[in-house]
């Protein structure tokens, strides 16, 4: 999978070099490619920002820099445009499965960043818009981190064999059972003791029943449909 990420500030997404992603990334799965809009501005001091017509708070981001970016990067349009903002569609699994189970799929998320980005950009470029939950940020990157990686998880060859993604949190519309490791007692906690007998049915049967307690408690909305 590919995924093309437009961003003010480059240096946010560090994160994506480390760990699963990372190594994903050198492994030849997944191929993110950054790039910074300021380097599109054709303001001789690369602005890409300026005040709102009509007045108001705070600064948007200029459409001309981000409208170059957008097409230097993908002239065609052959990839999934998406603007990572709160008026979008809520990022949920069935969302993540979809984008991830595109065959050779490419996404392009544009990152805003201040109040937001002169709309005339957005109308002539993106394809839809993804929130990923109902609170303002101060800017997109971390948003497109977060669907980064979520998406990345189920593309091939991300995830390790034993990284098994069928009995993670919602994949049956329940939440994960809890997980316990060596010593058998911590600060005098025991391992509940059928994760010590051996017994796998009855192991299974617990972790089943230990889900679906777990999500009555925590998340009875999920058990609705
Ligand atoms: C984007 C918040 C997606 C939630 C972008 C400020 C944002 C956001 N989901 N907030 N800029």
């Amino acid at each position: 999978m590919r995924i093309d990420i437009l961003t003010l500030f480059p240096e946010m997404f560090a994160p994506l070099k480390t760990s699963i992603i990372g190594k994903a990334t050198e492994n030849g799965a997944l191929d993110i490619r950054i790039t910074d809009i300021r380097a599109y501005s054709k303001d001789k001091h690369h602005k890409c920002d300026d005040t709102p017509f009509g007045g108001g708070a705070g600064m948007v981001m200029m459409a001309q820099p981000i409208y170059d970016a957008i097409n230097a990067i993908d002239p065609e349009h052959k990839s999934i445009r998406i603007y990572m903002s709160p008026k979008g569609k809520t990022l949920d699994m069935a969302t993540v499965k979809e984008l991830a189970g595109i065959e050779n799929a490419w996404l392009t998320l544009l990152c805003g960043h201040y109040e937001g980005v002169d709309q005339r950009v957005l109308d002539l470029c993106i394809d839809r818009e993804i929130s990923i939950g109902d609170y303002v940020l101060t800017g997109g990157e971390l948003p497109a981190m977060v669907l980064t990686d979520c998406v990345a998880r189920y593309v091939d060859g991300v995830l390790g064999s034993n990284d098994s993604v069928s009995e993670e949190s919602f994949s049956d519309n329940t939440l994960e059972y809890p997980h316990y490791t060596r010593p058998q007692v911590f600060e005098g906690l025991e391992v509940p003791e059928v994760l010590l007998s051996g017994h796998h049915a009855n192991i299974e049967k617990w972790r089943k029943q230990q889900s679906l307690e777990i999500t009555k408690r925590l998340r009875p909305d999920l058990l609705e449909d």
